[in-house]
């Protein structure tokens, strides 16, 4: 769908085939989470009703059990496999996380391509530092891990099929995970689904592109903002402003018959700031790379609570 044919003839890159490839892969990737997060799906809706019919995608988040190659690597190969560029590592000790974030390669687009057809998405991923946790999780996560076998070399298929590589668990080792860490919770009944989409609020084209009024709009509609730290998460240079939704939740059925309601995907939203030194160009000049690039660690630790049950079951504002 995305090559033109000028694109096809393009000598200085082999790549076209493949891209497309690439994108339908993200594009089924998408599939699954809107068809799984009706909050997600709707709060798209909503942008893009208010006069945005195209949305760019800031970054895409994965969640991974870091033991046995199972980690930030096995989702991350993909990625690379099709130009992206490992950048920097974010350390989240309390929470017995790490994350790497990947850039995009710089691929033509087609005009008016939006979404998984627009510019092409960061990339952030993040580990449980297995390792570091009490014996009866590791071996939870080390027997589920196990019983995927080959699967995490097919991490990218599992996500854009919407699939566990690992067997279902009991819901009593669910909730013996969600004690001692909730991401790990997550992660074993939504393995590589995406965690979330991020919209790029600075490329929107009507007057939602500053984070504050679209976070007004998201709570005008009846839709809840993961309150942690406050709403709005602002790096320290101040120019990296983030907010997201509370996740949304689906009935999950464990291997012991019992169904009950667990957290899956949020979306989050991200306004990139002009560079100190680029603040002279004039405002039709200023590109993505004249911005606040990156990630926050500040920022990501709260971010990171908007699947916890403190923000899924907090009242009503
Ligand atoms: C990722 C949280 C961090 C960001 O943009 O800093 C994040 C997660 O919830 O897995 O998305
Ligand atoms: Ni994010």
């Amino acid at each position: 769908v995305s090559a033109s044919k000028s694109d096809d003839r393009d000598p200085s890159s082999s790549f076209r085939g493949g891209e497309s490839f690439f994108r339908t892969v993200l594009q089924s990737m998408e599939a699954v989470y809107l068809n799984r997060n009706p909050t997600a799906k709707a709060v798209l809706e909503l942008v893009q009703s208010s006069g945005n019919n195209q949305i760019c995608y800031d970054h895409i988040a994965f969640r991974t059990f870091g033991v046995n190659g199972h980690g930030i690597d096995s989702i991350a190969s993909f990625f690379m496999d099709y130009g992206y560029t490992k950048q920097d590592e974010l350390r989240f000790p309390a929470k017995k996380l790490k994350a790497f974030w990947f850039s995009p390669p710089s691929f033509h687009y087609p005009d008016g391509g939006s979404g998984v057809n627009g510019p092409l998405p960061r990339v952030f991923i993040s580990e449980l530092l297995v390792d570091q946790m009490s014996p009866q999780i590791q071996e939870i996560i080390r027997k589920y891990t196990e019983t995927s076998g080959s699967g995490k070399k097919h991490a990218a298929l599992a996500s854009a099929l919407g699939s566990l590589t690992w067997g279902k668990p009991l819901y009593s080792e669910f909730q013996q995970l969600a004690r001692e860490s909730e991401y790990a919770a997550w992660t074993l009944v939504n393995g590589y689904a995406v965690n979330h989409v991020t919209i790029s609020i600075h490329r929107l084209k009507s007057q939602l592109n500053n984070i504050k009024s679209l976070n007004q709009l998201i709570e005008d509609n009846g839709f809840r903002l993961n309150s942690e730290g406050g709403v709005l998460k602002v790096s320290p240079d101040g120019l990296l402003l983030q907010s997201s939704t509370v996740a949304d939740s689906f009935p999950f059925c464990f291997s012991d018959g019992v169904t009950e309601s667990v957290p899956c995907s949020y979306i989050e939203f991200a306004e990139r700031l002009v560079l100190p030194q680029y603040n002279n160009l004039p405002e039709a000049e200023v590109k993505e790379f004249h911005r606040r690039d990156g990630f926050e660690v500040g920022n990501a630790d709260k971010i990171f609570e908007s699947t916890s049950k403190e923000q899924l079951t907090r009242r009503a504002a």
